[in-house]
C-alpha cells in the first residue's frame, strides 16, 4: 500500500512539474519573443514582390530579423498586385495574428483593410514606402527611408559633377538633355524621388542649364529599364548627356541599352540611379555609370525592435528613417567589399 501511495505521489509531482515547465517554455524556451502574455508573437508581413537586387535584400533583412528576435513570420509575397497585398493582410486578421506589417506596392486604396485592421485590434506598421489616407491612426508607425532627399541627393551630384567635369551638352546646344526612368507608378518612392529631383533642379544656381527630355516608368525592373531607355535612343539618342533612374536595376538594364546603340555608358551618357546595390558598384568600377544614391533595404530589425515596443505597449516614433549615403564612382571599389546587399 505505501509503495502505491508513493508511487501515486511521484507521479503527481511529475505532473505539476511539466505544467509549469510548459507555461515557462513558451515565453522563455527556444529564445521565442514574448508579446503582451508571455506567448511568442506572430507577425503577419506582406511584400510587393521580389522585382529588384534591392527588394530581396530587403525580404532577407526582415526574415533574418525575425529568427533573430524569435518572431514567428508568417510572410506573403504579393507578385506586385496590390489586391494580392489586401487578401494577405485579411487573412492576418482572420489568423488573429499579433501585429500586421507591410510594403504598400502603392501609396492610396488601403483605408478599408486597415480599418478592419484597427477593428480587430491589430496593430500596424509601414515599411518602406508610404501610404496616403484619410485617417493616420490606421498605422501605428512607418519604418523606411527619405525619398525626396534621395532625389534632392540626385540632382545635386549631377549639378557639382557636370560642373567638374566641364562636360558640353552632346547637341552641342546650351541645354544638358536628361531622361528618367521612374519607379512603379503611383508608388510613394517614384512620386517622392521625382519630386525631390525637380525640386532641386528648380532651386538650381543655373536651373536652365537641364531639360527633361522624357520620362517613364520602368517599372523598378532591369527588362523594362532596358526597354524603355531603347525607345529614348531612338527618340533621342545623340542629344541625351543624362539619365536618372529612379533604381539600380533600371540602370543596369539602360547600360545594356546604351551598348547595344554603340555608345559607352558613364561616359557619353552619364548615368546615376538610386538603391545602392552591389551590381551598381560593379558597374561604376567597370566605368559604365557614375554614382549611386544609397536606399538602406536593411530595415528588417528596426521593424521587430519596433514591433516589440508596439506589443509591449511602449510609446514609437510615427515616422523612422533608415541612415543612408551618396557613392559615387570614385568611392566604388574600395566600398564594394563593406557592402551587405
Ligand atoms: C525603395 C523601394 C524601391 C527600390 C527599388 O524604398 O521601395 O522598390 O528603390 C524597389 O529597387 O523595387
Amino acid at each position: 500500500m505505501k509503495k502505491i501511495i508513493a508511487l501515486l505521489l511521484a507521479a503527481a509531482m511529475m505532473i505539476v512539474a511539466a505544467g509549469c515547465g510548459g507555461g515557462q517554455s513558451a515565453s522563455s524556451g527556444s529564445g521565442s519573443s514574448s508579446g503582451s502574455g508571455g506567448k511568442q508573437i506572430t507577425m503577419g508581413f506582406s511584400q510587393i514582390g521580389a522585382e529588384s537586387e534591392w527588394r530581396t535584400a530587403n525580404t532577407e533583412s526582415i526574415k533574418q530579423a525575425a529568427k533573430d528576435a524569435g518572431i514567428n513570420l508568417q510572410f506573403s509575397d504579393a507578385q506586385q498586385k496590390q489586391e494580392n497585398q489586401i487578401k494577405a493582410i485579411r487573412s492576418f486578421i482572420a489568423q488573429g495574428v499579433d501585429i500586421i506589417a507591410f510594403v504598400p506596392i502603392v501609396e492610396t486604396g488601403w483605408d478599408t483593410v486597415l480599418k478592419e485592421a484597427k477593428d480587430a485590434k491589430i496593430p500596424v506598421i509601414v515599411v518602406d514606402r508610404d501610404v496616403k489616407l484619410s485617417d493616420d491612426s490606421l498605422y501605428v508607425a512607418k519604418i523606411g527611408t527619405d525619398s525626396v532627399k534621395e532625389g534632392n541627393n540626385v540632382f545635386k551630384w549631377i549639378d557639382e559633377y557636370m560642373a567638374k567635369e566641364k562636360k558640353t551638352p552632346r547637341d552641342g546646344g546650351s541645354q544638358y538633355n536628361v531622361v528618367i526612368l521612374e519607379g512603379t507608378v503611383g508608388s510613394s518612392v517614384a512620386i517622392r524621388r521625382q519630386e525631390g529631383f525637380k525640386d532641386a533642379m528648380a532651386k538650381a544656381a543655373d536651373a536652365g542649364k537641364y531639360n527633361i527630355l522624357a520620362s517613364q516608368t520602368g517599372e523598378f525592373t532591369r527588362q523594362k529599364g532596358q526597354e524603355v531607355m531603347e525607345s529614348f535612343l531612338k527618340s533621342y539618342g545623340p542629344k541625351i548627356d543624362i539619365l536618372f533612374a529612379h533604381n539600380d536595376d533600371m540602370a543596369l538594364g539602360a547600360i545594356q541599352a546604351i551598348e547595344k546603340a554603340g555608345l559607352k555608358p558613364g561616359k557619353d551618357i552619364t548615368i546615376i540611379s538610386i538603391d545602392g546595390v552591389k551590381g551598381m558598384f560593379q558597374a561604376m568600377i567597370d566605368g559604365k555609370a557614375n554614382c549611386t544614391v544609397e536606399c538602406n533595404p536593411l530595415q528588417g530589425p528596426l521593424l521587430m525592435e519596433t514591433a516589440k515596443k508596439i506589443l509591449a505597449g511602449e510609446k514609437v516614433e510615427k515616422l523612422v528613417y533608415v541612415d543612408e549615403g551618396v557613392f559615387p564612382a570614385d568611392v566604388a571599389a574600395k566600398t564594394l567589399p563593406e557592402r551587405k546587399y
